[in-house]
C-alpha cells in the first residue's frame, strides 16, 4: 500500500465522510487490489469479500460506526470492513499465525460488533442488539448483512419471525449474489429471483425522480411545493410492494445495485431515518472486479494461494501432517503387526477425495444409500456422488439441523442416508443427532470432514469437539480412521451396520498416501488394532491413539524406545464402543497408559478411556493428551499442534515426566 493511496488515508470510517463518489470509487479499486494481493499470498475468502466492497464503503459512509453496529453473517466477507476500520496496515497478516483474523472478532476491533464464522446468525444477533439498545434507551442503529445463501439457514427465519413481531428499528441487508458457495438453491432462492425481476423499488424511484425533475423545471415559485412533493414521493417509493417480508411485518426495499456507490449511499441515507424493521435487497456480483473470480465465483469462494496475474493456484504444502511421517517400508520395518503395502507415486489424495470416491462405490452396491450435504457439495466431495446419482443426492442448503432430521426421516423409511458435514458445522445439528436419529436407533451415517485442527480458518472452524459431543449419545458408534485405508474400511463398516447411527471423522488435507485394499473389509464394531508391541518384560508405556494421532504415536514410540522405554501403540479405532479387551490388555501389561487425540480433552476419547478405567476401579488414570480447554487460534496446523503440546517431542517429554512422577509415588 503506497503512502499516496487513498486507502492509506483512511484511518477510520470517519475519514470516508464527505469524500466524492469518484474518490470512493478509486478507493474501491485499491481495496480490491489489496485483497487480491493478500489472498494471493495468504489464501482466504476471496470472492465473498470482493462482492461487498462498495456495500461496505457505503455502510461506513452513511452509518456512524462503531456506535452503529454492523453484524456480518458468516463473516467471511469482512475483508473490506477490516481495511476501512484501522486494520489496513496489518491486513497483510490476514489469517497468519497471530495475525489479523479471517472473520470478525470482538476482541480484535470495536468495529467488529459480533464474532462469527458459521452461517445464518446475523439477523438473530442483530435483533438481540436492537432489543438491548431499546431497553437501555440508546439510539444507535443496528444493521445485519446476510447473504442469500445464509438465508437458507433456519435461524434466519426464527429471527425474521421475531423481528416482524417485535418491530424494533433495524436494517437487514440481504446481500444477494445468487450464490451460496455453489449456486444457491431452494424455494427461497427462487423467490428472491422473482423479487429481483419485479424491481418495484427502482421502477418507482425512476418515476418519482422524473416527477421531481419536472416540478423543479417549473421555476422558483414552486420550490416549496416541490420540496414537499419530493419528501412524500420518497416515502411513497419506500413503501411500495407486497412481499413475503412485508406480510411478516418487515418493510421490503430493493433491489439496489450493490456496486453503484451513488445509489447505495443515497438509499442507505433514506433508509437510515426510517422506523421499524427493514429488509434492503442488494444485488451484488460475487468475486466482482477480478475476472477469474467473477466468472467462476464457486471456485474462488475461498482457497489457497494464487498468482494474481494468471489466477493460477499455487500449491501450498499439505495442511495436515504436523511432523507426522508418511509411513514407508523403512519406517515400518520390524513392525510385525502392520501389513505393508506399496506406496503409490504422486501426491496423496485428500481424505475428502478418498471419501468421495469410496462413497460412490458403496452406493453402486447398495441402492438404499443416499447422500445429504448442507450447502457444501464441493467441500465435502459429494459433487462426485451428485454427478453419478443426482436422484439420490440432496443439498438442503446451509441447514445442518434439517439435514440431520431429514436423514432421520429417510432412514425411518428404509433408506441409508450418509450425512456429510464438517465437524464444526454438525454442532448445529446436535439435538437432531440425539433426538431424531439416535433416540430412534435410526441407521444414519455421519461422515465428519475437517475433523481436528483446520489451520487458517481458526476457532470457528476447528473440528475438535465431535468425539465429545457424539460419544455422549447412547447408541452412537463413533469411529476415527488413522489413514485412508482405514477410512474406506470404516465406510464399509457403516454401510453394513443396521443397528443405529454411526459416524467416522477425518481431517482436512492430504491422507498418508498408502495403497488402498482392493476390497474394503468392514471392521468388527468396537475393535482396536495393536500397531506395535514390545517384547514381554520390556513393556512400560501403552499409547492409545484415536484417528490420525496413530502416526504421531508411532513417532513417539520410536523416540521413547530410543530412551530405552518399551512402548506399544494401540489404534483404538472406536471411541464408542471402546475395545475393553484391548484396554484390559494395556492395563495388565503396561505401567503407563497414554491417550492421544486431536479433539478436546474435556469429554473426548481420553475421558472415555478414563471412565472405563473408573468402571473397574482401576487405581491409575491414563495420561490424557489432546486439545486443551481453551480456544485454538488460526495458524499452520503443525505450529498449532506444537502449541497444544501434541507434537511428538512434547508428548515424549510428558510421558517421561509422568513415568518419573510414578517412580516417585511408588518409592513413597
Ligand atoms: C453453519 C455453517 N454451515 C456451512 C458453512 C460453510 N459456508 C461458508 S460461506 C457459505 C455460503 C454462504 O453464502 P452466502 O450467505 O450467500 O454468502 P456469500 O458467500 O455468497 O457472500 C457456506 C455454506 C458455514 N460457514 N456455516
Amino acid at each position: 500500500m503506497s503512502s499516496d493511496s487513498w486507502l492509506s488515508k483512511i484511518r477510520s470510517p470517519q475519514d470516508l465522510k464527505g469524500l466524492k463518489i469518484e474518490t470512493l470509487e478509486a478507493l474501491a479499486t485499491e481495496m480490491r487490489q489489496v485483497i487480491a494481493e493478500t489472498c494471493s499470498r495468504n489464501g482466504g475468502h476471496f470472492a465473498p469479500s470482493l462482492g461487498v466492497v462498495e456495500l461496505t464503503i457505503a455502510l461506513h459512509c452513511v452509518y456512524n460506526t462503531p456506535e452503529d453496529r454492523i453484524v456480518w453473517d458468516v463473516g467471511h466477507q469482512c475483508y473490506p470492513h477490516k481495511l476501512l476500520t484501522g486494520r489496513a496496515e496489518q491486513f497483510r497478516t490476514l489469517r497468519l499465525l497471530d495475525g489479523i483474523k479471517g472473520f470478525p472478532r470482538r476482541d480484535e476491533s470495536p468495529y467488529d460488533a459480533f464474532g462469527v464464522g458459521h452461517a445464518s446468525t446475523a439477523i438473530s444477533a442483530a435483533l438481540g442488539m436492537a432489543l438491548a439498545r431499546d431497553r437501555q434507551k440508546k439510539n444507535n442503529q443496528v444493521i445485519a448483512v446476510c447473504g442469500d445463501g445464509a438465508m437458507t439457514g433456519g435461524l434466519c427465519y426464527e429471527a425474521l419471525n421475531n423481528l416482524g413481531y417485535l418491530k424494533p428499528d433495524m436494517l437487514v441487508i440481504l446481500n444477494d449474489n445468487k450464490m451460496s458457495i455453489s449456486p444457491n438453491i431452494g424455494a427461497m432462492s427462487k423467490y428472491l429471483r422473482h423479487l429481483l425481476t419485479l424491481d418495484v423499488y427502482n421502477k418507482s424511484k425512476e418515476t418519482a425522480e422524473d416527477m421531481i425533475k419536472r416540478v423543479h423545471s417549473l421555476g422558483k415559485r414552486v420550490v416549496d411545493f416541490s420540496q414537499r412533493l419530493e419528501q412524500s414521493v420518497k416515502s411513497l417509493l419506500l413503501t411500495e410492494g407486497e412481499t413475503l417480508f412485508e406480510k411478516m411485518g418487515i418493510r421490503y426495499l430493493g433491489p439496489v445495485n450493490g456496486h453503484d456507490l451513488r445509489d447505495l449511499i443515497y438509499t442507505l441515507t433514506q433508509v437510515r431515518d426510517l422506523k421499524g424493521p427493514i429488509l434492503l435487497h442488494v444485488k451484488t456480483t460475487k468475486g466482482k472486479g477480478y475476472p477469474y473470480s467473477e466468472s467462476d465465483p464457486e471456485h474462488w469462494h475461498s482457497g489457497a494461494s494464487f498468482e494474481v496475474k494468471t489466477g493460477k493456484k499455487i500449491a501450498k504444502p499439505p495442511v495436515y501432517s504436523p511432523g507426522l511421517p508418511v509411513p514407508t517400508e523403512e519406517s515400518m520395518a520390524g513392525d510385525p503387526t502392520l501389513v505393508l503395502k506399496p506406496v503409490p507415486s504422486g501426491p496423496p489424495p485428500t481424505y475428502t477425495e478418498v471419501f468421495s470416491k469410496a462413497l460412490v462405490e458403496l452406493a453402486d452396491k447398495d441402492k438404499r444409500i443416499v447422500s445429504i450435504t448442507a450447502g457444501m457439495s464441493i467441500g465435502t466431495g459429494l459433487e462426485h456422488f451428485a454427478q453419478q446419482y443426482p436422484e439420490r443426492f440432496y443439498d438442503v442448503g446451509i441447514a445442518e439441523a434439517h439435514a440431520v432430521c431429514c436423514a432421520a426421516g429417510m432412514a425411518a423409511e428404509g433408506m441409508r442416508p450418509v450425512v456429510a458435514i464438517y465437524s464444526s458445522f454438525l454442532q448445529r445439528g446436535f439435538d437432531n443427532v440425539l433426538h431424531d436419529v439416535a433416540l430412534q436407533k435410526l441407521p444414519v451415517t455421519f461422515a465428519l470432514d475437517r475433523a481436528g485442527l483446520v489451520g487458517d480458518d481458526g476457532p470457528t472452524h476447528h473440528g475438535i469437539f465431535d468425539l465429545a459431543y457424539l460419544r455422549m449419545i447412547p447408541d452412537m458408534v463413533v469411529m476415527a480412521p488413522r489413514d485412508e485405508n482405514q477410512l474406506c474400511r470404516m465406510m464399509a463398516t457403516a454401510a453394513t451396520y443396521e443397528d443405529g447411527p454411526i459416524s467416522y471423522r477425518y481431517p482436512r488435507g492430504r491422507a498418508l498416501g498408502i495403497a488402498l485394499d482392493e476390497t474394503a473389509e468392514p471392521i468388527t464394531i468396537g475393535t482396536a488394532e495393536v500397531l506395535r508391541e514390545p517384547e514381554e518384560g520390556a513393556r512400560r508405556v501403552a499409547l492409545l491413539s484415536i484417528g490420525t494421532m496413530a502416526s504421531t504415536a508411532m513417532t513417539v514410540a520410536e523416540l521413547l524406545q530410543e530412551r530405552g522405554i518399551g512402548t506399544a501403540v494401540i489404534d483404538m479405532r472406536f471411541v464408542k464402543p471402546l475395545d475393553r479387551m484391548a484396554l484390559s490388555h494395556a492395563v495388565k501389561n503396561y505401567e503407563l497408559l497414554v491417550t492421544l487425540e486431536e479433539n478436546c480433552i474435556a469429554g473426548g476419547f481420553g475421558s472415555a478411556v478414563n471412565e472405563a478405567l473408573g468402571e473397574i476401579a482401576f487405581p491409575r488414570v491414563a495420561l490424557t493428551l489432546g486439545i486443551p480447554d481453551r480456544w485454538i487460534e488460526q495458524g499452520p496446523v503443525p505450529e498449532l499442534m506444537r502449541r497444544c503440546e501434541l507434537d511428538p517431542e512434547s508428548i515424549v517429554e510428558k510421558v517421561y515426566t509422568a513415568l518419573k512422577n510414578m517412580e516417585v509415588c511408588c518409592a513413597r
